[in-house]
């Protein structure tokens, strides 16, 4: 059975109203070795108005933010500069949709292993702070 990894660390400020973002299902697609991108998916819930602005992780050089749109009947990628999260809206990023790309993995990555992912969030204000997650790498395939 598969476990929902959903560890959240924010670092917050006792007065100030600081976007509270939850992260839960996280989860990044198993690789085959030689594979160098993945997929990274979780859904997330802002507390306040805040966007997603960048991703990073150990187990890649470099990570970017992702919408998929289908055309012609074929699904294109392209980098998007931020993902809005409306206050108390679940916003899913899952396999067809915005969907975070890890590019030039460290390692293979199997089922069941743990990759950390570091989200920048930029409340409406222009502040930024980050959040830990721990996704878990489902197999290839799902
Ligand atoms: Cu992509």
């Amino acid at each position: 059975m598969m476990q929902r990894a959903a560890l959240v660390v924010a670092a917050l400020l006792p007065f100030a109203a600081q976007a509270a973002v939850t992260a839960t299902d996280a989860w990044v697609r198993g690789t085959v070795p030689a594979q160098k991108t993945t997929g990274a998916f979780l859904t997330l819930t802002s507390s306040s108005e805040a966007k997603l602005v960048a991703v990073s992780t150990p187990a890649a050089k470099s990570a970017q933010i992702h919408a998929s749109q289908e055309s012609g009947g074929i699904m294109h990628m392209h980098a998007l500069d931020a993902i809005a999260l409306p206050a108390g809206k679940k916003v899913e990023l899952r396999p067809g949709g915005n969907h975070i790309m890890l590019f030039d993995l460290t390692r293979a990555l199997g089922a069941g292993d743990q990759v950390p992912l570091t989200l920048t969030i930029e409340e409406a204000g222009g502040k930024r702070h980050v959040v830990e997650v721990r996704a878990e790498v489902r197999p290839l395939g799902r």
